[in-house]
Parts: C-alpha cells; structure tokens; sequence
C-alpha cells in the first residue's frame, strides 16, 4: 500500500489523467470524481472525468457535473488514470480492458479490495472516498472553492447517509466543516440529496413494500422488484437508492435485502445489515462492499437467487 503523499507526487509529474468511479454511479463516485477532476484541473492538469452510466438527476446541481463524460471512453492517451470508490476492477468492467495497461492509481474505502492499481490508497476506516480525496487534496497544496468543495461534501455526506452511518468519525465530521467554511451549505444540499424523491421512486418504493417477505423469524426481511414492476413505475435504478433500508429499518430484523431482476436475465442483491458482516457474504457470490452494506448480481431467476441468497444468510445471523 503506498500513501497519499507518493501519490501526490506522482501526480505532481503526470500531464493528462482520467478521473473515473465505479459503474452505477453514486453519491461518493460521482463527487470524488468530480472533486479531484476539478482540483487536477486547477493545479493545471489536461483532466478527463468519465462515468461509464449516467450521472443521477438528484447530483446534476454540482457546479462541473456536465463535464464528466458518459458512456464511451475518449481516445486519448493519459498518463494515469485515477480509479475512484471501486472495491474491485470487476466495477469498471465496461471500460477495464481498455484501460488496464494504463498507469492505474486506485483510491477506495471498500475492505474488500484487492489492491488492483500500481499505486493504493485503501482506507476502510474512511466513511467515503471523498473524505481519501479531500486528503490527497491537501497533500497536493490545492485550495479548495465552492465546487470542488461541494462534490466532496456530497461524496461524504451521501455515503455516511447524511452522517448517521456508524462509519461516520470526528474525521468525518472535521473535513465536513471545512467544506462548510469552503462554502458549502447543508440547508440547502440536504433535502436535495435525502428527501426529494420523484413520482416514479415513490411507484417504485410502494410496488417494493408491496413485495416484502420475512424469514428467519423475522430476522431477514427482503424486498423483491422485476423487470416489469420497474417499467411499469417507469422507475431507473437510481429511483431505487435507499429502498433497501425499508427492510432494513423494521423493528428485529438483522439484514435487510433488495433482489432487482434485471433485464440482462441477472439478478443483482443489495444488503444491509446492523451487524452480520454482509460484505462476505457478498464476496462469496462475487460481489463485494461494506461490512454492513453490500451487494452483488446472481445468473438465476429471481425466486432461486432468493433461495440461494436467503440460506447464506441465515447462516451468518447471530444465533
Ligand atoms: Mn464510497
């Protein structure tokens, strides 16, 4: 593992990077992304900020968002390439072949990675990688302004969920207030990030709730949506963020579970736990994550992966 300040300098002698996060995008990926793309750019970097999927609608207010590029990866060459936020490469599968022989400087939070850069930076004790780029931010002597210190704000405050998350730490709390002086405003950012939902999340949430099953005496509780309970709410993936915590949250329930049949025939599985390590239990069908919030895509039908899922976990509970 190397340091922020070796990857600093290495910084100090790169002309043109890639700045890039994790497929499906959230809150962390798409303000770290943002957050270093704009401050490499100040210290006069040639900076390219990609995202293999869309930015979502709730994070279009960041001041820069429109200059990250979607989808298909520019041609051009790059000194580095800055992978952000990714527990593993699998999470850039799209774009990996093309830039795995690419000088690869990999930053990240998730316990789960492998270290799959030439230089690392793995924190699992940082609550977001925005808090591991405000580091490298300073290593780099780049002063923050309001836009730089916005993406940062909303890449933390999106993974601690508004701070209330256990991997919220004074640190958290510390470099949250000096994007607060930079000029944040948390009146103002919050309830876009947290309680602005639109028609289609809340079809989608109530067709969720409508799906809720208990087992292990009412220690899983899980949530199932198909393809077409998605189309029909005219819902995207990102209208489903935070479902999973309906389950989550209910009164003796130990891990809660998102089953999203997808239409590529796959199966992807969100968890949430209050103490069960789910991040094994996700690695052990190649997913990955958090301690206590995880996922991973199964190639079964939806009542199989169910099954399948469902045994795995009651395996891990607390007895
Ligand atoms: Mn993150």
């Amino acid at each position: 593992m190397n340091s922020l300040h070796e990857i600093a300098v290495h910084l100090q002698n790169c002309r043109s990077v890639l700045v890039t996060a994790h497929i499906m995008p959230d809150g962390d990926a798409i303000g770290s992304t943002l957050g270093l793309g704009l401050a490499l750019q100040k210290l006069g970097l040639t900076v390219t900020m990609f995202s293999v999927d869309s930015v979502p609608a709730r994070y279009h207010f960041l001041q820069g968002v429109e200059q990250i590029v979607i989808g298909a990866l520019p041609a051009a060459s790059f000194d580095c390439v800055l992978v952000l936020d990714c527990g593993d490469h699998f999470r850039l599968r799209p774009i990996w072949d093309n830039i795995k022989d690419n000088f690869i400087i990999n930053i990240d939070h998730h316990p789960t990675n492998p270290l799959f850069g030439h230089l690392n930076y793995v924190d699992h004790q940082a609550s977001a990688t925005g808090e591991l780029v405000f580091g490298l931010l300073d290593e780099l002597g780049c002063e923050l302004d309001h836009a730089i210190a916005e993406a940062l704000y909303v890449a933390i405050s999106t993974d601690t969920g508004s701070f209330k998350f256990e991997s919220t730490t004074a640190q958290t709390h510390a470099i949250a207030g000096k994007l607060v002086s930079a000029g944040v405003n948390p009146g103002s950012i919050t309830p876009v990030l947290f309680d602005l939902r639109t028609p289609a999340a809340i079809f989608i949430l109530r067709q969720a709730l409508c799906s809720l099953t208990f087992s292990a005496d009412g220690k899983i509780a899980s949530l199932a949506l198909t393809e077409d309970d998605m189309q029909k709410s005219h819902a995207k993936d990102e209208d489903l963020d935070g479902v999973v915590n309906y389950a989550k949250n209910i009164q003796g329930v130990e891990v809660g579970l998102i089953f999203r049949e997808k239409a590529d025939g796959t199966v992807k599985v969100g968890f949430r736990s209050h103490r069960v390590d789910v991040s094994k239990i996700a690695s052990s069908f190649g997913g990955g994550g958090h301690v206590r919030a995880a996922g991973c895509s199964l190639s079964h039908s939806l009542q199989e992966t169910m099954q399948i899922v469902l045994a795995a976990v009651r395996q891990e509970l607390p007895v």
